[in-house]
């Protein structure tokens, strides 16, 4: 019979700072995209996507309509409020990022019942799953494995840590006392550290401090960095966070040992990343004014994390340490952009 509906990538939040970096290769790869985003697509963006939905993820009846229209394979669920935000509006972080996602699940077990096939489904969760109890610990432990101090602090990372779990119900459990259902997501989540991306500037995170020092020191602004010199978390070029959404999409479902994975490419503290800046740009002004909250969130995530079962699992590999990817990607790219 032929396909009525046509097969589709859904990506929401495809406009946000994860999304740039998605839509650019999966529609180099040849593969037909529809976005869901809260705001109009970027005239960079808008022309690779096969449809875009303007509108809200907990908007139950927009997602009828793409289920009634689109045979879709796979989702990346990017959308979300992040760690800073969430904190001043922790009802409507949980609405978006928790009653959103639940849309989002309850979306790809209908479309995989309606094709008969397992959705595969992205979450990318973070680095703010995890809740250390005080500084003092998080200097002794170093790095973290998957399963300890999952205790997170803030609303954004109970939404996290509580969206892994939903995803493996909806993998593994889903309707388990009812006689005719079948499990129809295949869920599959990463926990990215701080992502750093040259092409964008992220909004209402709390890792925000890392990206905002470099775009600032190159459009030549002066930057006052909320949190103190030491402070240390793991952090990751945008191309390969780009990179492990695909290579975790693709992985053969029998060799995933896990339903969240650690990763990692390299963890370094804001004194740190402030030298590599102002070597780069001689002009760079950047100042500590230490925001105590932000910090608190920052001093509750862990140095590093232990990304092993990534690497082990299905082959995660970043290509960007911390030189290469001021020298290769970020400096370069963003000394092009504000060149522009
Ligand atoms: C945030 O800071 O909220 C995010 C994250 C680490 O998930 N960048």
């Amino acid at each position: 019979m032929p396909r009525l509906r046509k097969p589709v990538v859904l990506i929401t939040g495809a406009g946000g700072e994860i999304g740039h970096g998605l839509v650019t290769r999966l529609s180099a790869s040849g593969s037909p995209i529809i976005t869901i985003d809260v705001s109009p697509l970027d005239a960079s963006l808008a022309p690779l996507v096969a449809r875009e939905f303007t509108g809200s993820i907990t908007d139950v009846n927009l997602l009828e309509r793409i289920l009634a229209e689109f045979e879709v394979e796979r989702v990346f669920h990017l959308a979300a409020l992040l760690s800073t935000r969430s904190e001043f509006t922790p009802i409507t972080a949980h609405h978006v990022n928790v009653e959103g996602m639940l849309n989002l699940l309850e979306f790809a077990q209908h479309e995989g019942e309606s094709h008969g096939r397992p959705v595969t489904f992205i979450y990318p969760s973070s680095i703010a799953a995890f809740g250390l109890p005080d500084l003092d610990t998080k200097m002794r432990v170093g790095r973290v494995r998957e399963d300890e101090f999952t205790h997170p602090k803030t609303m954004y990372g109970c939404n996290k840590l509580y969206c892994e779990l939903l995803g493996d119900y909806y993998a593994r459990h889903y309707k388990q006392l009812s006689v005719d259902a079948i499990p129809r997501v295949d869920f599959r989540s990463m926990r990215f550290p701080g992502l750093i991306s040259a092409l964008t500037v992220p909004s209402g995170g709390t890792s925000d401090y890392g990206p905002e020092m470099i775009h600032a020191a190159a459009k030549g602004e002066p930057y006052h960095c909320f949190v103190r010199p030491d402070t240390t978390i793991p952090f990751m070029a945008m191309p390969d966070g780009v990179d492990a959404l695909l290579t975790l999409a693709a992985a053969p479902r029998a060799r995933l040992t896990r339903t969240a994975y650690n990763l990692s490419a390299f963890s370094r503290s804001a004194a740190e990343i402030r030298d590599v800046v102002v070597a780069a740009f001689s002009n760079a002004k950047i100042d500590y004014q230490v925001d105590a909250k932000r910090q608190g969130i920052i001093d509750s995530w862990p140095a590093d994390v232990d990304d092993s079962a990534a690497r082990a699992d299905w082959g995660f590999a970043p290509t960007y340490d911390f030189e290469r990817a001021f020298r290769e990607y970020l400096i370069p790219t963003i000394q092009q952009r504000y060149r522009r």
